[in-house]
């Protein structure tokens, strides 16, 4: 059995542009057959409301539960490509519409600051379509800073999140 906590990288995927739920998928998809990638969880497909610039279409969200003996920032060099692959292109406007997101939530309950990752993400604890998808595949989880998930839950409404499907 794994502890969860100190062992699991979790992931944060997004989408709201070219049939998002698709993105999602084949973007997990894409994660597990990496090699260097042992996809362990996924939670279901959660349809959010945009938050930031509210004129742009809802969200498609899920996180996944992962293994890897990669390093941070070789797996952030692999789900940067992921989402150029999916046809995503930076742009300007922060929190705007993009085909693809993959960002770092929780990597082996570890804390790393440096100049191209923050983990914990720096939005994990506001964002409910980040903490009810994680609570779904890691129940009773306990963050780096010693913050229950649980305690979190209790501080973040749902915004009118809704399961669309499963993994
Ligand atoms: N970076 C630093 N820390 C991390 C991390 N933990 N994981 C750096 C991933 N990347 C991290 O990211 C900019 C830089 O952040 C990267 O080059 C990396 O080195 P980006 O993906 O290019 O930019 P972004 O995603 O547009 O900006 P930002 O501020 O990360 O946006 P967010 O926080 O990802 O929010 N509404 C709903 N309902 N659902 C969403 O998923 N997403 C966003 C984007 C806006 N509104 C949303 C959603
Ligand atoms: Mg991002």
């Amino acid at each position: 059995m794994t502890n969860q906590a100190t062992e699991r990288v979790y992931l944060g995927l997004g989408a709201n542009l070219n049939a998002p739920l698709e993105q999602i998928r084949k973007a997990t998809n894409a994660l597990s057959e990496h090699a260097e990638i042992n996809l362990v969880a996924s939670s279901s497909l959660y349809g959010s409301k945009p938050m930031g610039p509210q004129d742009q279409p809802d969200y498609v969200n899920s996180v996944v539960a992962i293994e890897t003996n990669l390093s941070p920032l070789a797996l952030l060099d692999i789900t940067q490509k992921i989402e150029f692959d999916f046809g995503r292109v930076r742009k300007e406007n922060r929190w705007g519409p993009r085909t693809l997101d993959i960002d770092i939530i929780l990597y082996k309950g570890e804390e790393i600051e440096n100049e191209r990752l923050t983990v914990p993400h720096y939005g994990m604890k506001t964002r409910e379509f980040v903490l009810y998808p994680l609570d779904e595949i890691a129940p009773n989880l306990c963050l780096p800073c010693g913050t229950e998930l649980n305690a979190l839950l209790k501080t973040i409404d749902k915004n009118g999140l809704t399961i669309l499907a499963s993994s």
